[in-house]
């Protein structure tokens, strides 16, 4: 390679009209840095990770790499290392520079040396070292290559010095490591999160089969350290996502290959929930809006299975064809293609636009699946009749539907028997407390004020939707009961302007049942109604655990750590009597107003949810509450914890 041929004469020459053009390019990253790569918050700093390790990625791709090793160092530096070829070092003829100061202080330069192959660095922000480099107080780059050690410094985009030989490496050993500090001028706080850095490297991992990477923590005292490595790839990917469900069957259905240019790999498994979990990848970036390549799975997938079916006979003439949406109940996949040139589309750039990737998936799936069910009939027997029983499940709860979309028409819908309305028609002014079982439902009936306070009650424990097909969730009497009392719809019918009541709150007993309960009905506004948590609407009611009496006084403890704190104040003697409660029901309306329903005293957690982790649920809490608020605090916050770790 001509590149290859060393000559460091140039940079000691005076910056002419291309070293000034790279600095101005580099001076438009750090004036418009969210351009680059998307925002300065978290989000932006995180991707400065994944841009360096993402072209070491693309070295693995490229075959000649099989660890890479990112280090948080103590002063919140970076580390990624990799044992790839290491960045060539030789004079670039076109910039007149290193190949490896190009790589680093052209805008665009990235992935434009060794030619062909597929880029990870293609994707929605794929704009390369340059940009990290701009964004960095320091960026330090050192090559292993040919037995010698290379190194050069940057700061703040500009060059430190010309690329020098440092020393000699081990013979035979190549590779790159780049260390960069992001510059906290720029970014709004440079502190990493462990977590979200494991979870993408982990990702990443699964869609490289082979590759090691390594995530290391050197920031605190012990240092922590996480190993991923796939010999499976994406097949354990899947296996990974079906972790806690049932398979339907044993084997992971995989296929891969190349097709007019674009490189397929697809793993699926079915469970036994009614969900589809399909992730997509172009250049191992997530699609979240799918695009061609998902149009083209979920063709193949309709049509392989129905002609399996009528071939076979597991549909009979007299059925309709099965859905795609009841093919992939409970149906988990990866589908991960590689694509030279890819075009993003829609509002957000991810939505995969090339239509050769929805053929190169479409052909390569269904030839792969055709022959898959031939060999395996047993297991293309349990995927159709599931399929059947959620086509007739879907076709059930779309008549209840109707049913209730032309009743509330013609009549108005009726509201549930159970519940005891507010008398304030204005939504803003009232709210719901949903109870559980119907004798505190009673007491809450009368310690309620009637104005503004609706009581609907709830018996035992209601259907978890993650476990029911449609046709049984919309035949539940206590689901219903809250839909018709919300007044707002579900799913495609839902409208917020309908919703009767400001606030929706959910109160429990104080233990394990009562949180089990308050999950369940969290699952199903979660899965139903989202928008209602997402503005804020919902709220978990608080009860107390204790009563204390003492010389006619009372006082209500939240928690073991707030009685004891009463205890210290009041003292420690046989005048004090406590009652821990059991449940709601042992309070009576008074004390039950006075607790948990009173506007002034209560105490609300709002529910919320975090909008970017995507493939786990989590909902968090945030408090709301009357005049009493500092004994409680550290209550409340350590109970929002446990409850944001039920396991939803
Ligand atoms: C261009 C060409 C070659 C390797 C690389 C780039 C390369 C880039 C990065 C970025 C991080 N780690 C990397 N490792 C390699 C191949 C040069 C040759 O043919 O030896």
């Amino acid at each position: 390679m001509s590149q290859e041929e060393l000559n460091f004469e140039i940079d000691n020459k005076e910056y002419g009209a291309d070293q000034i053009q790279i600095l101005e390019g580099l001076e438009a990253v750090r004036k418009r840095p969210g351009m680059y790569i998307g925002s300065t918050s978290a989000r932006g700093l995180h991707h400065l990770v994944y841009e360096i390790v993402d072209n070491s990625v693309d070295e693995a791709l490229a075959g000649a790499c099989k660890n890479i090793k990112v280090t948080l160092n103590k002063d919140n530096s970076v580390t990624v290392e990799d044992d790839g070829r290491g960045i060539p070092v030789g004079i670039n003829q076109k910039a007149g520079l290193p190949a490896v100061e190009v790589v680093f202080t052209v805008l665009h330069a990235g992935g434009k040396f060794g030619g062909g192959g597929y880029k990870v660095s293609g994707g929605l922000h794929g704009v390369g070292a340059s940009v990290v480099n701009a964004l960095s107080e320091w960026l330090e780059v050192e090559i292993c290559r040919d037995g010698k050690v290379y190194k050069q410094r940057y700061e703040r985009g500009k060059t430190m010095y010309p690329l020098k030989e440092i020393g000699t490496c081990e013979e035979g050993k190549t590779g790159t490591k780049v260390t960069f500090l992001a510059d906290d001028t720029i970014m709004e706080e440079v502190n990493y999160d462990f977590d979200t850095l494991k979870t993408r490297l982990r990702e990443t991992a699964f869609l490289t089969k082979g590759l090691r990477i390594i995530l290391r923590d050197e920031r605190k005292e012990e240092p922590v350290e996480k190993t991923y490595h796939y010999e499976g790839g994406i097949k354990e990917f899947v296996q990974y996502l079906n972790r806690s469900t049932t398979p339907l069957y044993d084997d992971i259905i995989y296929c891969e290959g190349e097709s007019n240019g674009v490189l397929v790999e697809i793993a699926i498994q079915h469970n036994d929930s009614y969900t589809e979990n399909t992730y997509g990848f172009v250049n191992n970036i997530n699609t979240p809006e799918g695009g061609m390549h998902i149009v083209g799975f979920r063709n193949a997938i309709t049509k392989t299975f129905n002609e399996y079916g009528r071939k076979n006979k597991l549909l009979k003439d007299s059925e309709p064809n099965l859905s795609g949406e009841d093919i992939r109940e409970g149906l988990t996949a990866i589908i991960s293609v590689k694509i030279e040139e890819p075009q993003f589309e829609g509002q957000t750039k991810q939505k995969l636009g090339n239509s050769e990737a929805r053929t190169a998936v479409d052909s390569l799936l269904s030839s792969k699946l055709e022959l898959y069910l031939e060999q395996n009939p047993a297991v293309a027997k349990i995927i159709i009749e599931k399929s059947v029983l959620s086509q007739r499940a879907r076709e059930a709860a779309r008549k209840a539907r109707e049913l209730t979309r032309r009743k509330s028409a013609l009549e108005g819908l009726s509201l549930p028997g159970k519940l005891a309305d507010c008398t304030d028609k204005d939504p803003k002014n009232c709210e719901i407390y949903i109870v559980e079982g119907d004798s505190a439902g009673g007491s809450a009936k009368s310690a309620r004020s009637r104005a503004t306070q609706a009581i609907l009650p709830l018996r035992g424990k209601i259907l978890n939707v993650e476990k029911a097909r449609l046709d049984r969730i919309y035949g539940n009497a206590e689901i219903k009961a809250m839909i018709t009392a919300f007044g707002t719809g579900i799913h495609e019918d839902f409208d917020i302007s309908k919703l009767r009541y400001d606030k929706i709150i959910i109160m429990t007993d104080a233990d394990v049942d009562g949180a089990h309960i308050a999950t369940l009905m969290l699952t199903f506004l979660y899965r139903f109604m989202p928008e209602l948590i997402r503005q804020g609407h919902v709220y978990l009611a608080k009860p107390p655990l204790y009563k204390l009496e003492r010389n006619k006084k009372v006082w209500y403890a939240y928690s073991d750590a707030e009685l004891d704190s009463i205890l210290d104040e009041v003292g420690r003697d046989s005048s004090n009597r406590i009652q821990r409660y059991k449940g709601l029901g042992e309070m009576d309306a008074e004390q039950l107003w006075e607790t948990t329903m009173d506007p002034e005293r209560r105490i609300l957690l709002r529910v919320t949810m975090d909008e970017e982790t995507k493939s786990e649920i989590d909902l968090t809490f945030t408090t709301l509450m009357g005049d009493k608020v500092e004994p409680r605090r550290e209550f409340i916050e350590e109970r929002a914890k446990d409850v944001k770790n039920l396991d939803i």
